[in-house]
C-alpha cells in the first residue's frame, strides 16, 4: 500500500522553542506545546467544520445572568449548557449531538500518557464528552472554574488556529495568584490532580498568528476532553 501523495515518510522536524517538551505549570497541569503536527491539526479542523454542519450547530451558550457567551461551542457525546449536561440540545434546536468519536478516545489516551507517563492510568481514561470552543478574534472566556462534571478524571485540551492567552489561576478565587501562558496552534493540556478544579481563562486571542497549513485560517479552535461520569 502506498500513501500515493506527496507528504515525506520521514519529515524533517527540527526542536523549536514551540517544541520543548511537557511543562508542569502548576501539580496536574501539563503543557505540551506543537503536540499535534499541522497535518494532524488540519485533519482535526475538517472534523470541525463537519460538527458544526449538525445536527446541533456552534452556539454561543447563554450564562444564567443572561448574556450570551462570546465564545461558540458545539458539543460531542454530551450536549453542555451551563451547568449541566444533556444527550440533546434543549438550548439549541433540541436535536441529540453527534456521537464522541472512538479516534478522539485514542487521542485522548494518548495525550494522557504523553502528560503523566503512566500507561495505566491512559489506558483508563474514558471521555465521553468533548466541548469544542470556536473563539473569533474577539472572543474571550472569563475565570470559571469546571464542575459539572460527576468525575474528576483529568480534562485534556487541544488548540487549533489562532493564538491566545489561557489565564491558569488556583483553587480558591478567580483573581490572584494566576499564571498567563500563551496556547498555540498544536498544543496539548492536560488538567487533573489538584489543577483539575482550578480557575481558569481566555484573557484574549492573538489575531494573525494562525500558522499556514493547520486548517484554520482565522480564529481559534478548542477541544475539551472529559468525563462527564454519567450514562
Ligand atoms: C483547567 N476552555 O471549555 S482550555 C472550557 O481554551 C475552557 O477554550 C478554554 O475553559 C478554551 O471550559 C480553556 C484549558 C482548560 C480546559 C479545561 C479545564 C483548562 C482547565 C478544566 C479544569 C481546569
Ligand atoms: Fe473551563
Amino acid at each position: 500500500m502506498s500513501s500515493g501523495g506527496t507528504e515525506p515518510l520521514f519529515p524533517l522536524e527540527l526542536p523549536d522553542a514551540s517544541d520543548a517538551g511537557p511543562r508542569e505549570i502548576a501539580p496536574g497541569a501539563i503543557h505540551v506545546p506543537g503536540w499535534l503536527s499541522l497535518e494532524q491539526q488540519r485533519w482535526i479542523a475538517a472534523r470541525f467544520g463537519e460538527w458544526t454542519r449538525g445536527p446541533v450547530p456552534l452556539r454561543a451558550a447563554v450564562l444564567p445572568g443572561g448574556h450570551p457567551m462570546s465564545v461558540r461551542t458545539v458539543c460531542l457525546g454530551w450536549h453542555w449548557q451551563p451547568y449541566r449536561y444533556t444527550r440533546e440540545a434543549f438550548d439549541v434546536n433540541g436535536e441529540r449531538v453527534l456521537d464522541f468519536p472512538e479516534w478522539m478516545l485514542r487521542l485522548g489516551r494518548k495525550a494522557l500518557f504523553e502528560a503523566y507517563g503512566d500507561p495505566v492510568e491512559a489506558a483508563d481514561f474514558a471521555p465521553d464528552t468533548a466541548l469544542v470552543n470556536f473563539y473569533d478574534g474577539a472572543a474571550k472566556m472569563g475565570m470559571h472554574q469546571d464542575k459539572d462534571e460527576k468525575s474528576r478524571a483529568p480534562v485534556v485540551s487541544l488548540s487549533i488556529g489562532d493564538s491566545c492567552i489561557f489565564r491558569f489561576g488556583n483553587t480558591h478565587t478567580r483573581t490572584k495568584p494566576y499564571t498567563d501562558v500563551e496556547l498555540s496552534s498544536g498544543d496539548l493540556f492536560v488538567f487533573g490532580g489538584a489543577s483539575r478544579f482550578a480557575y481558569h481563562g481566555i484573557t484574549k486571542v492573538l489575531p494573525g498568528t494562525s500558522p499556514k497549513g493547520c486548517g484554520l485560517p482565522g480564529g481559534r479552535i478548542n477541544i475539551t476532553m472529559r468525563v462527564t461520569g454519567m450514562s
